[in-house]
């Protein structure tokens, strides 16, 4: 190993790149997010985006990520290899200055733009400022380049360590995060697989090898889409059912702008349409979501009218409507992407819009001319929803006249609570009549509501707005909490802001949290998305021992229990009260494990997925039993936790 100080000068741009990382240590939040699981994984995105970029350029088309037996992680790519000779401006290796100086990464050398982004652009020298050890080997001009870091800092020169086939090119990193910074070390195989699978499909000409080597037999997953976004949109799809067999692509190029759709109608009643722009899942939208919107409802709405399904005295059918059922995948790579937005993930670049609406416009009007057979279904699709949508509209309006002669507007069953200001309110929805009786007595009723849930629930996946509004379960619901659904929703109406689903932990308690959260999702999502959904967390076990008494919430804190305090499960003086239902639990008891917010444990319903929730609730209430039968199976541990 060479002596650093004798070969790398400590001049005042050495001093400058050691006080840059040092700042990276000190916040490694500002860089990568978080120190979590999630930075923990970003950072091996932040090296694999770098090989992306290189692939999107045209010089690289295998890219390799491996889980090391220790955690740390390899990648390593057939592209051009990062730069070896002197940097011009700072007089060292360009390697190293890729490794050392912020934002030195990617872009330099001009053509190509840099597309996958990242979270904050950051790149190969904050990776390496949080990693424990880095190395680098670069392959370029028939010989093998390689320099090794420390917590950012490079403890060898850039060496020549062996040759190579002149021929033979690319990139090869080696990382181990460090456990001074992450709080987590351990990789997760499945969160780097659904990012990587993403990957592919939006870059068809890519194939990502993901190689876990932690087990003593090897587990390695070929990522390569021939079909691209199309088969993206099949993967989607595929626990769906599909009401007309291909997939629809089109693309467009201008200038610097690119532009691939993938389109194609489900029987389900959902809208699942999700943009990217420079492979970077925009999840509030934007610009060319827009575009795209506004173009499909005008070009199906013409069609619709051109062939006489829309007659003139119909009204126009909604975006909604046309919407209904469809999973589409709206892909844009750009130069200079504005990513705006509360998580920076809503495209804001105006000459998308028009380009995106314009390009919609015309290539779909030309598929439905051309595909008639395929244009009817869909239109038939269309009008189905638009129906229903009526039919909606006229049970909403029922339901607020009946409200109105009712006198008073609030569920019979609704035990509600005294204060007014919504924010400072909770709902507990309690299924069984025991439990709810139990949850009114134990309540704080200035501050707590309680409701009862009775009669037939209703599988809301496979049913209409106009069914949901009229359910006797779930219209109570709709009610006590104000806001209405669908279109009509308005979060403003809210009447408690902690919407709490308590359950028994069994399977039927399983059930109805299931139901009822696909409700919320499908139909109150800002619910959802801002935080009001909760699940009630009841103890499973009571356990006493002489005067000394402990609510315990699962099988493991239970051995944690008898771990501190030193029992024995043998010792005849401890008793193992285990509840099966709320039920069994008197209002006391409830109130003091589950109800008091300064000693229960609730657990807040939070999304970062939209396509893998989409994907579970799909699965799990779905129109297809084998999906959903293979995903229990799967998931059995999960299912059968919920049920001791
Ligand atoms: C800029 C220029 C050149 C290569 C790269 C970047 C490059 C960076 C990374 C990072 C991971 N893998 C990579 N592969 C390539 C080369 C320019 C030239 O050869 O003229």
């Amino acid at each position: 190993m060479a002596d650093n100080k004798n070969n790398i000068g400590y001049n005042e741009e050495q001093i400058q790149v050691l006080e840059g990382l040092e700042a990276v240590r000190k916040r490694p939040g500002m860089y990568i997010g978080s120190t979590s699981s999630r930075g923990l994984h970003h950072l091996v995105f932040e090296i694999v985006d770098n090989s992306i970029d290189e692939s999107l350029a045209g010089y690289c088309d295998q890219i390799h990520v491996i889980i090391n037996e220790d955690n740390s992680i390899t990648v390593y790519d057939n592209g051009r290899g990062i730069p070896t000779g002197i940097h011009p401006k700072l007089q060292i290796p360009t390697m190293q200055v890729v490794h050392t100086v912020l934002h030195a990464g990617g872009k330099f050398g001009g053509e190509g733009y840099k597309v996958s982004g990242g979270l904050h652009g950051v790149g190969a020298s904050v990776v390496n400022a949080l990693s424990e050890w880095m190395e680098v080997e670069v392959l370029r001009d028939g010989k093998i380049y390689k320099q090794r870091y420390e917590r950012g800092v490079p403890v060898t020169d850039v060496e020549i360590v062996g040759e190579c086939q002149e021929d033979c090119t690319g990139t090869k990193t080696v990382f181990k995060p460090d456990s001074e910074i992450f709080e987590e070390t351990v990789y997760d195989f499945d969160i780097l697989l659904k990012r990587f699978r993403e990957m592919a499909f939006l870059n068809r000409f890519i194939t990502i090898n993901l190689i876990d080597k932690r087990e003593e037999v090897e587990n390695k997953v070929v990522l390569h889409y021939e079909g691209g976004i199309s088969s993206f949109v099949e993967y989607i799809n595929r626990n769906k059912v599909s009401i007309h067999p291909q997939v629809i692509y089109f693309s467009a190029k201008k200038d610097d702008i690119e532009l691939e759709i993938a389109m194609q109608y489900t029987d389900s009643f959902n809208e699942n349409v999700y943009g990217y722009a420079n492979n970077i899942s925009t999840t509030e939208g934007g610009t060319h979501i827009t575009g795209f919107k506004t173009a499909i409802t005008k070009v199906v709405n013409d069609y619709a009218r051109k062939t006489n399904q829309l007659k003139e005295s119909d009204k126009n059918l909604s975006g909604e409507d046309v919407r209904e059922g469809l999973t589409a995948i709206i892909s844009v790579k750009l130069n200079d992407p504005q990513f705006e937005g509360q998580t920076k993930t809503k495209l804001g670049n105006a000459e998308i819009r028009s380009f995106t609406e314009s390009e919609v416009t015309e290539k779909l009007s030309y598929i439905l001319e051309e595909n008639p057979k395929i244009a009817k279904i869909i239109i038939e699709k269309t009008l189905l929803s638009f129906r229903a949508r009526e039919a909606a509209r006229k049970a909403r309006e029922l339901t607020k006249r009946k409200s109105v002669l009712e006198s008073t507007s609030l569920p019979g069953k609704l035990a509600d609570c005294s204060e007014k200001d919504a924010s400072k309110c909770e709902i507990f929805i309690v299924e069984g009549d025991s439990a709810g009786g139990s949850a009114k007595q134990g309540r704080d009723r200035r501050f707590q509501a309680i409701l009862p849930l009775w009669g037939k629930m209703l599988n809301v996946e496979k049913s209409r707005e106009d069914k949901v509004i009229g359910n006797e379960k779930l219209s109570p619901v709709i009610t006590a909490l104000g806001t209405s659904i669908g279109e009509d929703f308005d979060l403003s109406k809210l009447r408690y802001h902690k919407v709490i689903i308590m359950a028994d932990a069994d399977v039927d308690g399983s059930h109805i949290r299931t139901l009822l959260l696909t409700f919320f999702y499908r139909y109150m999502k800002p619910l959802v998305e801002n935080g009001h959904i909760y699940i009630a967390q009841p103890p499973l076990f009571k356990v006493k021992k002489g005067k000394e008494e402990h609510y315990v919430y699962n099988e493991r804190e239970l051995t944690k229990l008898f771990k501190e305090k030193n029992w024995s499960r043998e010792d005849n003086s401890i008793t193992l009260q285990r509840f099966k239902g709320l039920g069994e639990m008197n209002s006391d008891q409830l109130w003091e494990t589950t109800m008091n917010p300064e000693t229960r444990q609730i657990l807040k319903v939070e999304v970062d997925d939209p396509i893998i929730t989409d994907e579970i609730l799909t699965t799990l209430m779905g129109e297809k039993v084998e999906p959903r039968r293979e995903f229990i199976q799967k998931h059995a541990r999960l299912v059968s936790n919920l049920d001791i």
